[in-house]
């Protein structure tokens, strides 16, 4: 029996484009979710996961097989019902799982023969049977996985080529901030793998570098920390002579102990999600944990900083608070806070969470033609109608942000600095430059996307784009 795990691309997500800057190599991470699968799949299944990411392959001229699984996140949805489609035609039965599935189980099933919702771990030899015998039913309910029953995902499938290799060590959160999707898909209790699991899996990555998908390593709690210290004296106990990277909430630099056994495991960077300058726009994201303690965000990025590890921090852009100005303002802060790398999102309501609700109930989804414009929800284009900033309005926040904090002399500063306190200073280079050559391709996709609904850019702001050729 031949299984396909597919994970589709979306063509306009500028950090997969390979081809178009070498630097996005380090930018496309491995499908976790598809090698989970395989990981659940019984051995009489041959399996292929094919990574659209990496090119999407001739699907005609490859054997035919008897099932095809396929991923989506949202923005990937309209590619993967193009390639249900292919294989729907040759009568091959297509599943399809994961997030997109999940939060919008109706529209799936219009376009797929069986959909999945949950994590897979509970259901998914059952749905491979049931497709051996020709009776998939049309819809299964996965729920949510016991984690100390996740097999170790098969890192030996993938092609080679990735620069990073991926794994997972928790899962879901309990602080449900209302633009994300993960306390409504993976429930708000911090769920923790067995620590042996872990380190077991961790030593079947073939990658030297690795990022931990975790949403949050090290969770929120006292008894989270102390297991997240727990598995990086394994960690390091094993040797495993990786480097990895990891998403932590700021408490993260509350804590000397751990921030020296992060280091001491191989952590080389952390992702932070900073979300917004002012507490009015935390109180407005229910990102409340930033503002506790009275916390000095410039202090807490140091103290991660003296340990050897990046800080990437991430702010949203177009909050109901945000007025004109806020673009270079949010890159004034992230100098201020000194983050090591700057990524900067529209926000964006993605079905299932609160903020989707929100602004479906107040007419302010701007991009609602599915499941055609799913392709927009990548974070990279401007979805919604924002408050105070009109469309042409965000995008040029977003670009001034974006040069404001990415200029030379900006880059040539804070790569300076890494390598004086030995930081990653080559990590650091090549972020700080994908970041920088990823501009230029947004800023077409910005004309394209006005193009596209009949709005060319005002002057000013075709003016702006003209400036990143
Ligand atoms: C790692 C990660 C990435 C990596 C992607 C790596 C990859 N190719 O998978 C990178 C950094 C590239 C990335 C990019 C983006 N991401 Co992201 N990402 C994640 C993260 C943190 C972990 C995903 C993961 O590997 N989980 C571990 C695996 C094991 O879990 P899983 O994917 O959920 O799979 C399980 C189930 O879903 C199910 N399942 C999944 N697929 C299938 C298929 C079948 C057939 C079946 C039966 C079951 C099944 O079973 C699996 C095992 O339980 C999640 C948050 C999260 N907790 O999921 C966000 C998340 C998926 N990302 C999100 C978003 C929005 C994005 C971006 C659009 C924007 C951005 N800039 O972040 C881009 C889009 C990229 C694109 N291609 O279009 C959202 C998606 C929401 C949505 N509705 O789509 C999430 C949920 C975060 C959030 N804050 O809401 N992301
Ligand atoms: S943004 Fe981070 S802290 Fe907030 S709900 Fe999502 S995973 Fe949890």
């Amino acid at each position: 029996m031949r299984l396909y795990l597919i994970n589709p691309c979306n063509p306009l997500v500028s950090m997969t484009k390979v081809k178009e800057s070498r630097w996005n190599r380090y930018r496309v991470w491995k499908p976790l979710s598809l090698m989970v699968l395989a990981g659940l799949t019984p051995p009489e299944w041959e399996i292929s996961i094919v990574d659209e990411n990496l090119g999407a392959p001739d699907y005609p001229a490859m054997p035919r097989p008897d099932v095809v699984g396929i991923t989506a996140f949202t923005s990937q949805a309209n590619r993967a019902y193009e390639v249900a489609a292919h294989f729907r035609r040759l009568g091959v039965p297509v599943v399809m799982g994961g997030i997109h599935a999940t939060m919008c189980v109706d529209e799936v099933m219009e376009r797929v023969d069986s959909v999945v919702t949950g994590e897979a771990e509970g259901i998914w030899p059952q749905v491979l049977e049931d497709a051996r015998h020709g009776c998939l039913k049309r819809r299964y309910d996965a729920g949510l996985a016991e984690i100390d029953k996740v097999p170790p995902a098969r890192h030996d499938l993938l092609a080679t080529g990735y620069a990073l290799g991926a794994i997972q060590t928790t899962r879901g959160c309990p602080l449900n901030c209302s633009f994300c999707s993960v306390t409504a898909f993976n429930g708000p209790h911090y769920r923790q793998r067995p620590i042996a699991d872990v380190v077991r899996e961790f030593q079947s990555v073939r990658e030297k570098h690795v990022l931990v998908v975790d949403d949050n390593l090290i969770g929120t709690r006292p008894d989270h920390i102390a297991r997240a210290k727990d598995l990086f004296r394994a960690l390091a106990q094993a040797n495993l002579r990786k480097k990895w990277i990891a998403q932590a909430t700021i408490n993260f630099a509350d804590d000397e102990e751990l921030l020296a056994l992060a280091a001491k495991a191989g952590c080389r960077g952390v992702f932070i999600g900073f979300e917004s300058p002012a507490p009015e726009g935390l109180r407005e994201l229910g990102k409340k944990f930033n503002l506790l303690k009275g916390r000095d965000f410039r202090a807490s990025v140091r103290r991660i900083q003296r340990h050897h590890m990046l800080v990437a921090g991430s702010f949203i852009i177009g909050l109901d608070i945000d007025e004109p100005g806020i673009g270079k303002r949010i890159a004034e802060v992230a100098r201020q806070y000194g983050v090591d790398n700057l990524n900067v999102l529209f926000l964006t309501p993605l079905p299932g969470t609160r903020l989707w609700d929100q602004m479906r109930s107040e007419g302010r989804i701007a991009r609602d033609a599915f499941p055609a414009d799913w392709k927009y929800y990548t974070l990279t284009f401007p979805v919604a109608r924002y408050k105070h900033l009109s469309l042409d309005g965000i995008i040029q926040e977003m670009i001034s942000c974006n040069r404001n904090f990415y200029s030379m002399a900006g880059i040539l500063r804070r790569v300076g600095s890494n390598l004086w306190q030995r930081r990653e200073p080559l990590i650091s280079l090549v972020g700080n430059f994908s970041y920088r050559g990823n501009l230029r391709v947004a800023c077409k996709a910005y004309v394209d996307f006005q193009r596209q609904r009949g709005n060319p850019l005002t002057t000013l702001l075709e003016a702006q784009v003209l400036m990143e050729d």
